[in-house]
């Protein structure tokens, strides 16, 4: 193993499949699992895991597979990554709980500098940690209802933000994130999303107009408190808006006072070959919310932004139990540092160099795929009955079964239920994610539905 990949894991870096998929191990514990655990919380893949890294997942059955989901976005620098697992393990040797609102500590203090430098824009900022993606989106509209003094909080078609009573209000999908778990709060309103594929080639401006549009008439804009946007849209199918869609949003909302938050929870810590997807299209929003990618693994999230919006709460106004938890705290440092020392923006870019041109070929010589997108390491195929944007969702799950058959772990995803999106841990090797897309490739061109 050379130095760099001793930076990463030691565990071989192969596909190995030694039972069906899934095994004897995982099947006999699935049905524990069947009666011990809510019907409410599926597994895409029901292998059980035993360990991974890199990029690989080994089930207990000893089964090698090839992870193209990261847990969602989640491990971009890899499962166990070597400076995360040094720093965690020192951490909760010397305390692993005080509470920030009781005794606070200095690893939450450089989390939230590392956020203030990263994220875009070079004005003042402050941040605040808490644990999930949900939780940090429900605390930027907190935070940005007290700044503006106003209420509506405008979110878009084929938005996700979360799971909680106010994040599933945000969240476009009725199934399976709402169905059924009403009411919801008020004072939230939806427009029309940039979606190239499904825009009739209008372009990302005229597709601002028609979003501002919609807002200045049915709500008005000097009562708006914040407009919420994924920079590139995750769970809705990795839609990533027009050019100059962005920027027309961000500078309404500057014009009418509103605090514009871009949700990177998933697009976020050099998933699309950038810090911040936002950098992309030079967009400075006045809050960020992150989570997933920040820390390998452990459960941080967090709201940063300008330091007059942040610091307009009153004292004591945000909080909670475990929010930036010192041993989240000491995974992200280590994480972001592993991130800068292997450049995995740099790494998202060469994933998308990779297998963005495969994706495209294939969609040309198969006819199934209508639209391959997404930047860096957040790629993404869209399935369509040939020759019509009517959305193929059997397709989808067929490809994805065959992969997940075959040990290779792709999720899907969108409105629709129609895309199959890639998410490699940033650290996979060549020669796996080759491999991993060689056994995508010959799904969809096999795969009967
Ligand atoms: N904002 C943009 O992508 C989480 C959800 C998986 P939490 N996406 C994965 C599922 O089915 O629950 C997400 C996101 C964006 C917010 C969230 C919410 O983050 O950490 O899952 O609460």
């Amino acid at each position: 193993m050379t130095s760099a990949a001793s930076q990463i894991t030691d565990l071989p870096q192969e596909r190995r499949l030694v039972t069906a998929i899934p095994g004897p191990l995982s099947t006999a514990l699935h049905g524990r699992r069947t009666a011990a655990v809510s019907a409410g919380i599926a597994s895409t893949l029901p292998v059980y895991t035993a360990k991974a890294g890199g990029g690989v997942i080994v089930d207990i059955d000893g089964n090698s597979l090839i992870d193209l989901a990261s847990g969602i976005a989640v491990t971009s620098v890899g499962n166990s990554a070597p400076l995360v697992v040094a720093a965690v393990s020192e951490q909760v040797a010397n305390f692993t709980h005080t509470c920030f609102m009781v005794t606070p500590y200095e690893s939450y203090v450089a989390v939230a500098e590392k956020l203030n430098a990263l994220t875009p824009g070079s004005h003042e900022k402050r941040s605040a940690l808490f644990n999930s993606g949900s939780e940090a989106v429900e605390n930027a509209v907190k935070i940005a209802r007290t700044f503006t003094r106003r209420q509506a909080v405008v979110v878009f078609d084929h938005a996700y933000h979360g799971r909680t009573s106010l994040t599933m209000a945000l969240t476009a999908k009725a199934m399976p994130y709402k169905k059924g778990f009403g009411p919801f709060p008020g004072e939230i309103y939806r427009v029309p999303m940039s979606y190239p594929f499904r825009d009739n080639g209008i372009s990302g401006k005229e597709a601002a107009a028609r979003a501002i549009s919609m807002m200045d008439k049915q709500i008005g804009g000097s009562e708006i408190a914040a407009v919420i946007i994924e920079p590139i849209q995750g769970e809705g199918g990795f839609i990533a808006p027009a050019d100059g869609f962005l920027p027309a949003i961000s500078e309404y909302c500057t014009a009418n006072g509103i605090v514009f938050v871009a949700d990177e929870v998933q697009s976020g810590f050099c998933r699309t070959g950038d810090w911040f997807a936002s950098d992309h299209e030079g967009v400075v929003p006045d809050l960020v919310t992150t989570a997933k990618g920040i820390a390998g693994g452990l459960p941080v999230s967090a709201v940063t932004g300008r330091a007059e919006i942040m610091d307009s709460v009153h004292g004591s106004g945000l909080g909670g139990t475990y929010g930036g938890n010192p041993l989240a705290c000491a995974a992200a440092l280590a994480a972001i540092e592993t991130m800068e020392t292997l450049d995995l923006n740099a790494a998202a870019r060469r994933i998308e160099a990779l297998a963005k041109p495969r994706l495209t070929a294939l969609a040309e010589s198969t006819g199934r795929i209508g639209d391959v997108r997404g930047r860096g390491g957040m790629l993404a195929m869209e399935f369509t009955v040939a020759g019509s944007l009517e959305p193929d969702a059997a397709a989808a799950a067929a490809v994805a079964k065959a992969c997940h058959a075959q040990g290779v772990v792709v999720l899907t995803c969108g409105t629709y239920g129609n895309v199959i999106r890639l998410l490699p841990p940033l650290v996979i090797g060549e020669a796996l994610l080759s491999e991993g897309l060689d056994i995508l490739e010959e799904a969809v061109r096999t795969v009967q539905v």
